[in-house]
């Protein structure tokens, strides 16, 4: 018999005949799925006919709890690398294990990986940290895969909460995380052919307890520890001592209300899909051995995933003090997509429609790529940064100048180009130009002049007398700069006077610093010259260097009978006395007065001639002409000298002596003064001749008058003649 095309029926009538009839199906059985899962409708091999099969799921959650294929709960404790699953007749080359460890201080035993062959590939899902929260990581051939991982046909991700492995092509979907595990195969691609720890899936429960030769095992426990892996994870297993392999009805103390809820109308919309039993089996379980709500709650989210996976969604974690794992950038979903949209999913891919708990892009965003944990809005190009960008969208980043490219789908750049920069050197002190991150541009870097203290060249801290350095950094510039301030003091010559105190002034002022309100002031006055001088002393101002004038002698002062009188340079005599005389000398600067006094001759009046009686011209004498002093012959003797030749004795030499009537008086007939003058005088002569001898011995003759008589001559009346009147001598030589 053969089947053809479009469900015939080809009936072999003899070799060579045929006969074609229509197939008939049968109808189509309703079915109940003992995992609890919904019917899937088949085709048959022959894809003609269709009925109902029940996917499988095989789940270990908590303590040691297991669920097979087909819905069968047991417990059991593992200390060894377990086959989960693998085909009876090799098809797909699909393998899992499971490996765990036995926690003897807690004794409890704990999963610690998901190994999985798929073909030639080796994946291991473990998680390193199986006391507190889990520390997820998986492996590709004992190398680590960065999540997510796509290739070759499997897909590796991690949903916040779990590690997802996907085998598109045979609609496989493996989870893996710090509470439990999971394994969902497809009927269509599994049914009747798999065996080990999760059992056959052919939704029979009662043949899910079969040693790997095939006989039913005694129990749960007795099969469990012979599937021990032979050719992968842990050799030489040794297996724990079996504590229970059946729930067993913990006293009422345990019953908490983290198990409670699975029971509770949280879940009741899953509980006619699948039922909690199992489930609240193991939260009881674990209450009464480990009771710590994080075990506890592995129930819970093994049943809120079979529950999800049912197309049962609950929001059960905030119903308990379980925690959010997820980053800022995601939102937490209790039954997301596992097979979260990206941007670069297309519709030739297969997709699984398999949910997962755990952190999901939020609403309107997708991931950029499998590769990338990325949400976001418009698919186009990623930047180094992260961030997602549209297609030929241009912008800045990290300083270059980058275009989102819609042929490639990726991100060029370039450097950002800045500006010149608009200085390049400082010219001031102490400032060094370094460049600095431009405010207005934080990708270019713009020259400043920046003040380095140590660049700034010594000042000197002197300045000039009556003034004081300080030294200040002035606003906008580098370097101390030295100020000269006035001090409050007067300078004059170079020296420094405190207010108060006297200054130098010129020779004839007096000065003094005096303080005004912010300065100082030299204030000077005049010296007060003391005018006032002695008696015959006038003050003069005479040299124009000195500043006062001096007293300088005018006069000379004489005392007369005490009282004193300034005389000029002169002779003088008092009025009252012509007799004494005063002479007031010039010797230098200095006056002196000498005084003299007239002492007259005996007068006597009764030898005078009558009338002639008065005084003489400086009023001081009394004269007169005197009677008997008549004009007389005398006679003397001498030496006569001429031109140096001398006569050898002396010769007689006689002369006139005496007095002739002379006077003035006034004359009443003729109204005028009459003079009248007389002189003694030689009336008769003779010459006479003497021998002189001369120095070389020469003698020469000299002729002389020798006067005779004497007698009284009138003259006429001369100054001399008069002066001379008494002691004349008159002799003539010739
Ligand atoms: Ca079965």
């Amino acid at each position: 018999m053969y089947f053809l095309w479009f469900c015939n029926r080809a009936i072999s009538l003899d070799n060579n005949t045929f006969q074609i009839l229509p197939h008939h199906c049968s109808p189509i059985e309703n079915i109940t799925c003992s995992n609890g899962k919904k019917p899937v409708l088949l085709y048959d091999k022959f894809q003609c006919c269709q009925h109902y099969a029940c996917d499988c799921e095989c789940k270990g959650w908590g303590n040691h709890h297991y669920i097979t294929f087909d819905g069968f709960y047991y417990n059991y404790q593992g200390n060894c690398t377990y086959v989960l699953m693998q085909e009876i007749n090799p098809r797909h080359h699909l393998r899992i294990y499971i490996d765990n460890v036995f926690d003897s201080t807690e004794d409890v035993s704990r999963l610690r990986s998901i190994i999985i062959l798929n073909g030639s590939q080796i994946f291991n899902l473990t998680n390193h940290n199986l006391t507190g929260r889990s520390n997820l990581e998986a492996l590709k051939n004992g190398v680590r895969l960065k999540l997510p991982y796509s290739q070759n046909g499997v897909t590796v991700m991690n949903s916040g909460f779990d590690l997802v492995l996907e085998i598109p092509s045979l609609e496989v979907v493996i989870t893996f995380g710090g509470t439990g595990f999971s394994v969902n195969l497809p009927y269509k691609n599994f049914g009747n052919n798999t065996k080990g720890h999760c059992g056959t899936c052919n939704n029979n429960p009662s043949d899910d307890c079969i040693l790997p030769g095939g006989q039913l095992a005694e129990s749960f426990a007795a099969m469990a520890d012979n599937w021990t892996a032979k050719d992968i994870g842990q050799g030489n297993c040794t297996v724990p001592p079996t504590k229970s392999t059946s729930a067993q009805e913990p006293p009422p103390l345990y019953k908490t209300g983290v198990c409670e809820l699975l029971n509770s109308s949280l879940f009741a919309k899953c509980h006619p899909i699948i039922s909690p039993y199992n489930f609240y089996k193991g939260c009881i379980f674990d209450s009464s051995n480990v009771n710590k709500t994080e075990v506890l709650c592995t129930s819970l989210q093994t049943y809120a995933a079979a529950c999800a996976r049912a197309g049962v969604c609950v929001y059960w974690r905030n119903h308990t003090k379980t925690e959010n794992h997820c980053p800022s950038h995601q939102v937490y979903q209790p039954c997301g997509p596992a097979d979260q949209p990206t941007c670069e999913d297309n519709s030739y891919e297969p997709t699984m429609n398999f949910t997962a708990e755990g952190c999901f892009c939020p609403d309107g965003m997708k991931l950029f790529s499998r590769q990338s944990n990325i949400c976001v809005k418009t698919c186009g190009c990623l930047d180094p940064e992260g961030n997602s960008r549209e297609f030929n969208e241009r912008f800045e980043l990290k300083c270059q100048k980058c275009t989102c490219e819609e042929s490639t789908k990726t991100v060029t750049c370039k450097p950002k180009e800045c500006p010149k920069p608009n200085i390049t050197e400082c010219s001031d002190d102490g400032f060094v130009l370094i460049n600095q991150t431009d405010p207005s541009d934080p990708c270019c870097s713009t020259p400043v002049c920046q003040c380095k203290p140590g660049g700034c060249p010594d000042i000197d801290v002197t300045c000039s007398i009556g003034k004081k350095p300080v030294v200040s950094i002035p606003k906008g510039k580098c370097c101390p700069e030295l100020r000269c301030e006035p001090k409050k003091v007067c300078v004059r010559n170079e020296t420094e006077y405190q207010p108060g105190s006297s200054v130098p002034g010129s020779v004839c002022q007096e000065c003094t610093c005096e303080a005004e309100q912010n300065s100082t002031v030299i204030s000077c006055k005049d010296q007060e010259c003391n005018k006032t001088c002695d008696m015959g002393y006038e003050y003069v101002k005479t040299d124009s260097d000195e500043c006062c004038g001096k007293c300088v002698q005018t006069h000379c002062v004489v005392n007369i009978n005490g009282s004193k009188q300034l005389l000029s340079v002169k002779t003088w005599s008092p009025t009252e006395n012509r007799c004494d005389e005063y002479t007031c000398v010039k010797n230098g600067e200095i006056l002196t007065t000498s005084t003299s006094h007239t002492v007259c001759p005996v007068f006597n009046e009764s030898s005078c001639q009558p009338g002639t009686i008065q005084t003489a011209a400086n009023g001081c004498c009394k004269i007169c002409a005197e009677k008997e002093k008549a004009c007389k012959f005398m006679s003397m003797k001498t030496n006569i000298t001429h031109n140096n030749c001398t006569s050898a004795q002396e010769v007689d030499m006689p002369y006139c002596e005496g007095s002739c009537n002379t006077y003035t008086m006034y004359s009443k007939e003729a109204a005028v003064m009459q003079h009248s003058c007389s002189c003694c005088k030689e009336t008769c002569f003779s010459n006479r001749t003497v021998d002189l001898v001369c120095p070389n011995g020469d003698t020469v003759p000299y002729t002389y008058m020798y006067v005779e008589e004497c007698g009284c001559t009138n003259t006429e009346c001369t100054a001399a003649a008069g002066q001379h009147i008494r002691r004349k001598r008159s002799f003539t030589l010739l």
